[in-house]
């Protein structure tokens, strides 16, 4: 029996299964468990994502003082090190995001302008999640170029580390990538490969998806830059990740699917690809290896799944 899985882009609405093993009323080591008032505040801001429906215009969120400041320091900090630290991609639409898309310091962007820059960049768009989503679901959005995203912020303790997705993570780490056409059409494939496919290999895939989308490494002219998100959103560790001391491997879908990774603390070994368009191969080609009992391919005219 094959796994349900969407076919039109209304079927995200049923895609929302959350995880809630990092969010901070679950998590005991989440800065903001013994703050109240900042879990009110997420929860207020979650139920924006519980009722949005596709289609609807994306929610607005009026940050306070606190969280404007949070951002600040975040923004300060990694932007002076990605000059020698970020891919090319990713500079080109940080630049673009500041000049286009009110990116700078002194605001967080408002998703909705975000979504409608990254629109007529590459026909991605954003929907607004409650907190950290299944693989499967969070996959299978991909799949219709939508990207799930969370619009709450970490807690001012904790500036550098957010243990959950926030929306530092997601503006500064995922929306600047997303903007580029070949990155965009790696991360929609990696969605369409997951439809219907099992359990095990949803595991893969969300390995595979960690070891390039969150924690990918690339080469350009001869140096080795940083495109994944989580390594972009990540002071501390976008400085370890290019230092010389972790292990480096080529990027190899076999190996990389099935290579045990980190959710708590540093990568020990990360994965360098040649370009996006060598990685959008390989993927495609080891995509081809997951056994599923049907084919399918993304209509943009009518934005649906057609099973084959
Ligand atoms: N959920 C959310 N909200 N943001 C993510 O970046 C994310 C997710 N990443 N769920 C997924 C899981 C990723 O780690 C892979 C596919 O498991
Ligand atoms: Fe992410």
């Amino acid at each position: 029996k094959v796994a349900w899985f969407p076919r039109q882009m209304k079927d995200l609405d049923r895609c929302n299964m959350l995880i809630t093993k990092f969010d901070p009323n679950m998590d005991q080591d989440h800065p903001g468990y013994s703050d109240p008032d900042y879990r009110k505040r997420r929860a207020a801001i979650a139920e924006l994502a519980f009722r949005y429906k596709q289609g609807d215009p994306l929610p607005i969120v009026e940050y306070t003082a606190e969280e404007v400041s949070t951002w600040r320091e975040v923004y300060q900090k990694l932007r002076s090190i990605y000059p020698s630290l970020a891919c090319k991609q990713f500079m080109d639409s940080l630049q673009q995001l500041e000049k286009e898309c009110g990116y700078g310091e002194d605001r967080i962007p408002q998703l909705r302008d975000v979504s409608v820059f990254l629109k007529e960049r590459t026909g991605f768009q954003l929907r607004p999640v409650a907190g950290l989503l299944s693989a499967r679901d969070f996959l299978a959005s991909l799949a219709f170029r939508v990207f799930q995203c969370t619009q709450y912020i970490r807690h001012s303790s904790s500036p550098m580390h957010s243990p959950e997705p926030d929306c530092c993570h997601e503006l500064l780490g995922h929306v600047p990538m997303l903007a580029d056409k070949e990155f965009a059409q790696f991360s929609q494939e990696i969605g369409l490969a997951s439809l219907g496919v099992s359990d095990e290999d949803i595991e893969k895939l969300s390995t595979l998806y960690w070891f390039t989308v969150e924690f990918g490494l690339c080469k350009q002219n001869g140096a080795v830059k940083a495109y994944g998100a989580g390594l972009l959103s990540s002071y501390g560790e976008l400085i370890y990740a290019l230092s010389n001391k972790p292990e480096y491997k080529p990027f190899n879908p076999e190996e990389t699917a099935v290579q045990p990774y980190q959710d708590q603390t540093y990568q020990p070994v990360y994965f360098v690809s040649e370009s996006f368009e060598e990685a959008k191969i390989k993927l495609r080609r080891y995509s081809e290896t997951i056994k599923r009992p049907l084919a399918v391919r993304y209509d943009p005219f009518t934005c649906s799944v057609e099973v084959l």
